[in-house]
């Protein structure tokens, strides 16, 4: 799916444990200017259900698990995270909803900028029209 990918990331693995690498431009697509994390989701909840106009953003399960449905108004797919050494690339305009985090997950984001809340799409019809003109 356009603007999606799974980025395996550089890693050292041994018996002392896991070190993974995300450096901007050599390991991530865009200068990193922002990191946030997601911790202590309650299982049942759900977060996302929205896209953004402008944002690129690497997500890294560092521990636990969860799904991400990921929509671009014609196509739609769903990725397990689980692994602290893969990043899923989401680009502008995809429509994200995360859910099935395990009890233990952290997740981390890398984000391309400062948080603006005026480029985020909210609501699921704008999105679409949005979207939908980019195939017309
Ligand atoms: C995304 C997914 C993966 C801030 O004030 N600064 C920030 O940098 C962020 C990310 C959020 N906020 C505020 C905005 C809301 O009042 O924190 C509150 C919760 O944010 P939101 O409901 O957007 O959280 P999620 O988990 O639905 O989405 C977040 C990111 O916002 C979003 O960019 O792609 O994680």
């Amino acid at each position: 799916m356009y603007n999606t990918a799974i980025y395996r990331l550089r890693h050292i693995e041994n018996d002392k444990g896991c070190l993974t690498i995300a450096e901007s431009k050599n390991d991530v697509p865009f200068d990193i200017k922002r990191v946030y994390t997601i911790t202590n989701v309650p299982t049942e909840e759900k977060r996302g259900f929205h896209a953004h106009s402008r944002l690129h953003q690497i997500l890294i399960c560092l521990s636990g698990s969860l799904k991400i449905f990921l929509d671009n108004g014609n196509e739609t797919k769903t990725i397990l995270l689980d692994k602290p050494y893969e990043g899923l690339y989401i680009g502008p305009m995809i429509w994200r909803e995360m859910y099935d985090f395990e009890s233990n997950t952290a997740l981390m984001v890398l984000a391309s900028d400062y948080y603006n809340e005026d480029e985020y799409i909210r609501d699921y019809d704008e999105f679409l029209k949005k979207a939908n003109k980019l195939y017309l």
